[in-house]
């Protein structure tokens, strides 16, 4: 019905339609009709209401178009198919269906709106309609399962380096997956893979950008710790034309990747990371213990110099910025 409700408005776009009206022609009480218009809010469609005249839809959200996106992206092998769901649980479920029915590297699957966003060890991603991009790209690089945690780095990379290009806004990397601005959290990576043996069969590539929330967006426990590009920019950006730049930067750095292992990608990781030579609180096995991360070794693995001299390799868990 909410489909036909904007279907309804759009036809109409500028003049007021009452209540009356689009209660008999979508068949469903008056009631029911205003609490449309009320999710549609939520959405960012903006209306005038006035008493008897009714409504009249003033501005429709940015929506994002799959075939767009194809046609736009530069990059020829990620993107060539895009399959976008106006609100789904988790962008990551969708992908790895697909992955399991035989979709080819390369495809991406984008959402509106995820109402199960996940990040990591099951915590939960804020996703709401039309202000992000939630997006899973589906790869098959033929390599060691052992080597993943330098794809998480590859695509950090290829993140900051997008958003950048598109907005001007410089986002570090805090190993392994978050993107931060001015200490807060813009971005995060999820990595999910499946390997037969020590091989990688196929990863999922789980990327969650904040774009244009506002801070009333976020709620209340995320403020200290979260921001969006519209905050730290204030300005609007054009979400697919992140996208198609995040896809191009990804292909080139994965192509290098695999032309030339993961030293240059290092490098490039390297000078975008507010994690190394900084004191860091880490989480290694159960405990918490502080000291100097160091470097990234040969696999990804975080290097950290702990108080009691020795060096630790962390492979994935958490560090806290000192
Ligand atoms: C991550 O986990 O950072 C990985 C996030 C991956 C999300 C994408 S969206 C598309 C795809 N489909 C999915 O279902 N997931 C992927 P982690 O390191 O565990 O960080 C989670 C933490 O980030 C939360 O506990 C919050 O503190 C913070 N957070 C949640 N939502 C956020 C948002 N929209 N913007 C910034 N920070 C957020």
């Amino acid at each position: 019905m909410t489909e036909q409700l904007i279907a309804l408005l759009r036809e109409h776009l500028g003049s007021f339609v009452s209540g009356e009206q689009l209660s008999r022609e979508l068949g469903c009480s008056r009631t029911a009709v205003w609490k449309q218009i009320r999710h549609l809010k939520e959405r960012g469609y903006e209306f005038e209401s006035a008493p008897r005249k009714g409504y009249r839809l003033l501005k429709t959200p940015e929506r994002l178009d799959a075939n767009a996106i194809v046609s736009k992206r530069k990059a020829k092998l990620l993107g060539r198919s895009v399959k976008l769901y106006d609100e789904i649980d988790s962008t990551q479920n969708a992908a790895l269906e697909l992955v399991r029915t035989g979709a080819p590297e390369g495809t991406l699957v984008i959402a509106e709106q995820q109402t199960s966003g996940r990040g990591r060890m099951g915590r939960p991603w804020h996703s709401p309609h039309g202000k992000g991009i939630w997006m899973s790209l589906i790869l098959k690089p033929e390599i060691p399962l052992a080597y993943t945690p330098q794809l998480t780095l590859l695509v950090a990379v290829a993140l900051s380096r997008a958003i950048k290009y598109e907005t001007g806004a410089s986002a570090g990397i805090k190993w392994p997956n978050d993107l931060l601005i001015g200490g807060r959290k813009v971005s995060g990576i999820l990595l999910e893979t499946h390997a037969e043996g020590e091989r990688l069969q196929h990863l999922v590539a789980g990327v969650g950008i904040s774009v244009n929330l506002a801070q009333q967006d976020f709620p209340e426990e995320l403020h200290s710790r979260a921001t969006s590009l519209l905050i730290e920019t204030g300005k609007v950006t054009d979400r697919e034309a992140l996208i198609c730049a995040f896809l191009e930067q990804m292909e080139e750095l994965y192509v290098l990747y695999h032309k030339e292992g993961f030293a240059p990608i290092r490098t490039l990781w390297e000078a975008l990371s507010v994690t190394l030579n900084r004191p860091v609180r880490v989480n290694v096995g159960s405990n918490w213990t502080e000291g100097i991360a160091e470097g990234i070794d040969e696999l990804g693995a975080l290097v950290v110099r702990l108080e009691n001299g020795e060096r630790a390799k962390l492979f994935s868990g958490e560090v806290e910025l000192r």
